[in-house]
């Protein structure tokens, strides 16, 4: 048997999904130690396949229980894939999340849902060329009205036959080269597929991985120096250089892959 996990922002459509996709044969239960509902099924057309609803999140910074728990979860447990499932109608968002799904190394397809609304809303997404950009499956569905449900659950099979494997988002030069000195000081230490997720966190100061990896205290002089000099280069603080590299790299992909029709009449009249 095979798990996917669904992932993704609060209200962009994993429950609905996860029903669709379930039906009846569901567990629902509490995640260990805290009162956030746990929902596990069996995909309906295909039982070797496991689904489960993560609860929702902005983020793989550990900021609200939810993305402690979904984070603790996509980092510890034995996963098979993930399905990012995005709000088409609030893609921006969604996407910034998406650059964190795929730095935790995980097999992951985007599911574009919500395509009704972004129709009445007279937009678009290219989606062969977002699957370009991003190297990874990506899917337009509606959960609600239960649109090309069939479509992802081909593109799930296949993703846990063959897992899809895709190259990181690269950021800027200088982020790149901070990280990669990094990625050298950690390699002994974190599994290559987890590699970019820890320099990453590493990079932003994150305390609780600074924690679980126990660096050397020669370990912590020579990041401390590559962050400073980062930081330096930048004139920002680490955390914000990585968010601004992901929103940057976001507004790539919208101004690349999403059309708005009424631009388009108003550009061809
Ligand atoms: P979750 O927080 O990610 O679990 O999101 P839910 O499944 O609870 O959905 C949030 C809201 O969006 C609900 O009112 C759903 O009925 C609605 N919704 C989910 N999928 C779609 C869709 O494809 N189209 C439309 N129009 N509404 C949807
Ligand atoms: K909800
Ligand atoms: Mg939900």
């Amino acid at each position: 048997m095979s798990l996917i996990a669904l992932a993704g922002n609060q209200n962009s459509g994993k429950t609905t999904l996860f029903n669709e996709l379930t039906g009846s044969s569901q567990y629902v239960g509490n995640w260990p130690g805290v009162t956030v509902e746990k929902k596990i099924g069996r995909l309906k057309v295909n039982k070797q396949l496991a689904i489960l609803d993560l609860p929702g999140i902005y983020s793989l910074s550990p900021y609200t229980l939810e993305e402690r728990i979904s984070r603790k979860y996509l980092l510890e447990e034995t996963l098979d894939l993930i399905v990012d499932v995005a709000d088409s109608t609030n893609l921006e968002r969604s996407l910034y999340l998406t650059l964190q799904l795929l730095e935790t190394g995980l097999p992951l397809v985007l599911a574009l849902n919500m395509q009704d609304l972004l129709k009445k809303q007279g937009r678009k997404i290219n989606r062969k060329k977002m699957e370009y950009m991003l190297s990874l499956p990506v899917v337009s569905l509606s959960a609600a009205k239960k649109e090309n449900l069939a479509g992802l659950t081909k593109t799930m099979e296949q993703g846990v036959a063959d897992p899809p494997s895709y190259p990181y988002p690269e950021y800027d030069d200088r982020l790149e080269s901070a990280l990669s000195m990094i990625s050298t000081q950690l390699s002994g230490q974190v599994a290559p597929s987890k590699l970019r997720y820890y320099a990453l966190k590493v990079f932003e100061r994150d305390e609780k991985v600074q924690k679980e990896l126990q660096l050397s205290s020669h370990q912590q002089k020579e990041i401390s120096e590559i962050i400073a000099t980062a930081e330096q280069l930048f004139d920002d603080s680490s955390d914000s250089i990585v968010v601004n590299a992901r929103y940057d790299y976001v507004a790539q992909i919208m101004s690349m892959c999403v059309v708005d029709e009424n631009d388009f009449q108003m550009s061809a009249s």
